[in-house]
């Protein structure tokens, strides 16, 4: 499966260049000539325009100014380099499961990749990944293969993504605070799960539809509204937009496959609570019609919900 490029880098590297753009001004008046993007540090070989004497006060604040440069130009290099990657996306490849996580990030990246189990070999070009040998074998699909890198569990996949598609804040505190919404995501994904596997994975549903149902009707009663209770608060907190303000991350793309999943699975309890979580419904929409989602929504590299997947359609499950 391949996804298209898309305008973002420019847009980045544009916007570095802005950034930038006065303090060449000054290097081109001392250092005589201006540097390229990716030169040496201006401290220190800057004096103050005009005199040729240094100025500490201008140097510190030139200072701080590099270093939002150097942040921008590594950003920038990381986003380029992000762009030319061609990933291998790991999973199965007739569900849309935790892989979809991954798959919604790539394609509102509109990064290069590949759904490897989805093509003639895939399936023992996974299993093959996964034996332990050399290198960092993953644990269980979903994993994606970016260069050299073998990164397992969709929360990490997703923190590298972000980073390097402009998924995520740009700050430390702003992606561990992104990664830590994502683990939640994993966490409530796991228990969806267990609503109709609640003995186990090893089991099929058949053999523990009891306490399968016992298990729904306790996730609907406490745990569904104090995940997506949560969620929901944060984002009216936050302006309504997305979850972290008014700029998209990875997590409002989970959020949104977490709605989706959750009316496929059981509309009538559904219909049912989204009067509690108006904004999470909100943010499903702003996200369907972005537009590298919608044509990924529309195409065939979007699986359809299935009884095999994580979000399980059981009607005695929805009553
Ligand atoms: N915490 C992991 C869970 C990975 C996982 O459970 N993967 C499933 C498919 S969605 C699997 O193939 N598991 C195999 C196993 O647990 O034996 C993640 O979020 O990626």
């Amino acid at each position: 499966m391949l996804a298209r490029g898309h305008a973002w880098g420019k847009q980045l590297i544009d916007m570095v260049r802005e950034a930038i753009a006065p303090r060449r001004d000054l290097i081109e008046n001392t250092n005589g000539g201006a540097p390229g993007i990716g030169s040496e540090p201006l401290v220190g070989s800057v004096r103050h325009a005009g005199r040729g004497l240094p100025d500490p006060h201008f140097t510190e604040r030139l200072c701080v100014t590099n270093k939002a440069r150097d942040d921008l130009l590594d950003l920038s290099n990381r986003h380029q380099e992000a762009l030319s990657m061609h990933y291998e996306l790991y999973y199965w490849p007739t569900i849309q499961g935790r892989g979809e996580y991954v798959r919604l990030a790539l394609e509102e990246a509109g990064a290069r990749y590949t759904d490897v189990a989805r093509h003639g070999n895939g399936m023992a070009a996974m299993t093959r990944m996964m034996e332990v040998g050399k290198g960092t074998p993953p644990f269980a699909p979903p994993f994606l293969k970016a260069g050299k890198l073998v990164i397992g569990q969709t929360a990490n996949i997703l923190l590298y993504l972000g980073s390097r598609h402009g998924l995520a804040p740009k700050t430390e505190a702003g992606r561990l605070w992104v990664h830590q919404l994502q683990l939640t995501i994993a966490d409530l994904v796991l228990e969806v799960h267990d609503t109709h596997h609640p003995l186990g994975p090893s089991l099929y549903y058949e053999e523990q539809k009891a306490p399968a149902k016992k298990r729904t009707d306790e996730f609907w009663n406490a745990r569904v509204p104090k995940y997506l209770g949560y969620f929901e608060d944060l984002l009216q907190a936050n302006g309504g937009t997305y979850v972290t303000g008014r700029r998209l991350t990875y997590v409002d793309l989970s959020l949104f496959q977490i709605v989706e999943g959750l009316r496929y699975a059981f509309p009538k309890r559904m219909k049912a609570f989204e009067s509690e979580i108006p904004g999470l419904v909100e943010l499903r929409d702003r996200v369907a019609v972005r537009p590298n989602i919608k044509a990924y929504l529309a195409s065939d590299r979007r699986i359809a919900f299935n009884e095999d997947g994580i979000f399980r359609r059981y009607k005695v499950l929805d009553n």
